[in-house]
């Protein structure tokens, strides 16, 4: 009876949080090879000076829930294309897709006209609300004309994400093939990083509006065993830095199906053993 009160308790405390959620993230096995992970990069890489990254920080601080966001109320979101390491390099992109219709798409980085370090920058109207404007900027920070381009969607509330060679995977696990989670993310507590786009040598805080979207461009899939499928599960296929905005909890429905999960633990709690 204690123990199992114990780990009702546990489950129904998991919920609360949402680390029943966390998405496993490979801290080897990369098939970048080693040392090449993104818990590599985040630990020996990009952590500057006075700043420890804990070795398994990409399973146990992952920002939840992470499926639909909205810019902050400044209407305007700094994107920072982080780094890219995969066979796919070159034919990867990233943007935005409409809740009410996920092959409505703004893309912010296209394959063929972004690089790592290039940054861009994501708009809402104040007036319009839904109506997303982006445009990639040049290294001082001037908009390229050429890259404008603005869209309308159904909502204020939209949805990331990755095209991966033919492939599109979804910040809403359930519209990729097998319900795969393909997108983890991190929200910063102030430490010191040299993230690759900063000038060498230099170092700055991640902030707590700026949220880290790391994604894994291989089908997860169904999970089975350590990562199922073909994926590697290394979630270092693309990484981007977006600031300003902030991840939306599930709709009402859905999170009563969680209280409702919550209920049973209790219920199971008080039967006699
Ligand atoms: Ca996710
Ligand atoms: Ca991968």
């Amino acid at each position: 009876m204690k123990a199992f009160k114990k780990i009702a308790l546990a489950a129904g405390a998991a919920l609360l949080t949402g680390a029943a959620y966390a998405t496993p993230v490979a801290t080897s096995g990369s098939y970048d090879g080693a040392g090449k992970t993104l818990q590599d990069y985040l630990q020996n890489v990009w952590a500057g000076p006075g700043t420890t990254i804990s070795p398994n920080f990409v399973n146990t601080n992952q920002y939840s829930p992470d499926e639909m966001w909205t810019i902050g109320s400044t209407a305007t979101s700094a994107v920072t294309f982080v780094f890219e390491l995969t066979s796919n390099n070159g034919n990867n992109s990233f943007g935005i897709y409409d809740l009410g219709n996920p092959a409505h798409m703004l893309t912010i980085y296209d394959a063929a006209t972004a690089a790592a370090g290039q940054r861009a920058v994501l708009t809402e109207s104040l007036t319009t609300p839904g109506e997303f404007t982006t445009y990639l900027m040049t290294a001082g920070g001037v908009p390229i004309a050429s890259s404008i381009q603005t869209i309308t969607f159904s909502s204020s509330v939209f949805g990331l994400f990755m095209g991966a060679g033919g492939a599109t995977y979804y910040s809403q696990a359930a519209l990729n093939a097998g319900g795969g989670d393909q997108l983890v993310a991190y929200q910063g507590s102030g430490q010191n990083m040299q993230w690759p786009f900063l000038a060498p040598g230099t170092s700055k805080p991640w902030l707590a509006n700026e949220i880290l979207l790391a994604w894994e461009d291989l089908p997860v899939g169904a999970r089975s065993g350590n990562c199922g499928q073909s994926a590697d599960c290394d979630y270092n296929d693309m990484v981007i830095l977006m600031e300003s905005i902030k991840s939306v909890p599930v709709p009402a429905p859905l999170a009563l199906l969680g209280m409702g999960m919550l209920g049973m633990g209790v219920t199971l709690r008080r039967r006699p053993a």
